[in-house]
């Protein structure tokens, strides 16, 4: 019987499978029901007490021989890679790049045509104290605008508050920059609104300022008309009414003409054919004094627009909400712009 146990052994330590089937086969062979190992253990039910110590020993050995075998090979087969279709000598394609957000897009193309006439960029804090936020800029402690229903303000420190308009940072730039100034502050601005499709809490501002000897009304018209050609073409024609700023007097409101030829223009011009897309004016005596700048010397004009109005018009958005939602099916259509 040993002989017998030896010679299987033999030939269990030389198998060496090339298919799963013949693996299983092996398998089947030894350890299947009617199997060798079980022919030989049940052989040893005859054999005398000392025979059956040695050639028990000489089953087991032969028994974990087998199962060693099969483990090693087990995943021997699945890992054969199934021939595809893939040619893997091919370059990778290129990755799909994210796309700049349309608010950037046109934020951009403001600071780009101010930037040509030497205007600089300049930025400031999102909240704000009073003083850069109102008080210098001629809004009292009792004027409406500060009122809690429009202003964010901190509540553990009522002096500090979310800015309501990017005119602070030009604040802070008066009082830190002597004339000749010519600067452009873009930014985020807050006020407490309902979120409609027309109005949003969060919004863009870009505003722009322009401070030095003799600047007259004239040259505030020339540059908004610079700006109005460059940014919705050369044929744009612009009208300017008279508005009110605390900050600025005179002041005006700008329109473009966008012309009423179909039903969405009627829309949204409400029916005039012109179009709001500014505010401006001559900076206040008062504002440039609260900004140490001698107000009998100098004479500046500024302006104000929001980035969401523009972008709406420029790209046929009708509802202010989806430049904040960043839904990939929204932003990806600026993708090549
Ligand atoms: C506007 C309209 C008119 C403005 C004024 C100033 C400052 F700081 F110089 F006084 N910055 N921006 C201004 C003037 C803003 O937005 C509709």
């Amino acid at each position: 019987m040993l002989t017998q146990i030896d010679k299987l052994l033999k030939e269990v330590n030389g198998f060496s499978p090339d298919s799963k089937e013949e693996l299983e086969a092996f398998r089947l062979k030894y350890l299947g029901k009617k199997g060798v190992l079980g022919g030989l253990f049940s052989d040893l039910k005859g054999a005398t007490p000392q025979d059956k110590k040695s050639a028990g020993l000489a089953i087991n050995n032969l028994k974990n021989a087998v199962q060693e075998k099969i483990n090693s090979h087990k995943n021997t087969f699945d890992k054969v890679i199934k021939k595809s279709n893939i040619d893997t000598s091919k370059p990778v394609g290129l990755n799909s790049f994210g796309s700049r957000h349309p608010i950037s897009l046109i934020k951009n193309q403001i600071v780009g045509v101010f930037k040509k006439i030497g205007f600089g960029v300049s930025e400031g804090p999102e909240i704000e104290d009073d003083w850069h936020n109102f008080s210098a800029l001629n809004l009292p402690k009792e004027h409406p605008a500060r009122d809690m229903q429009d202003t964010f303000f901190i509540q553990a420190n009522p002096d500090l508050l979310l800015r309501t308009h990017t005119s602070s940072v030009q604040v802070r730039h008066m009082e830190s920059v002597r004339p000749p100034i010519r600067t452009i502050s873009p930014g985020r601005v807050y006020r407490n609104e309902a979120v409609s499709a027309r109005a949003h809490c969060l919004f863009h501002q870009i505003e722009g300022l322009y401070i030095d000897e003799h600047v007259s009304f004239a040259d505030l018209k020339q540059t908004i008309m610079y700006f109005a050609k460059e940014m919705f073409g050369e044929e744009t024609k612009i009208r300017l009414r008279p508005s009110f700023f605390p900050f600025t007097e005179p002041s005006a409101e700008v329109d473009i003409y966008w012309g009423s030829k179909n039903e969405s223009d009627y829309r949204i011009t409400k029916g005039t054919g012109w179009l709001e897309i500014l505010g401006c004016g001559m900076v206040d005596p008062n504002v440039l004094e609260n900004c140490n700048i001698d107000s009998k010397k100098h004479s500046g004009f500024a302006f104000g627009m929001g980035i969401e109005r523009i972008a709406m018009l420029k790209y046929g958005v009708t509802d202010l909400r989806l430049f904040f939602e960043n839904d990939v099916r929204f932003l990806k259509q600026f993708s090549s712009l």
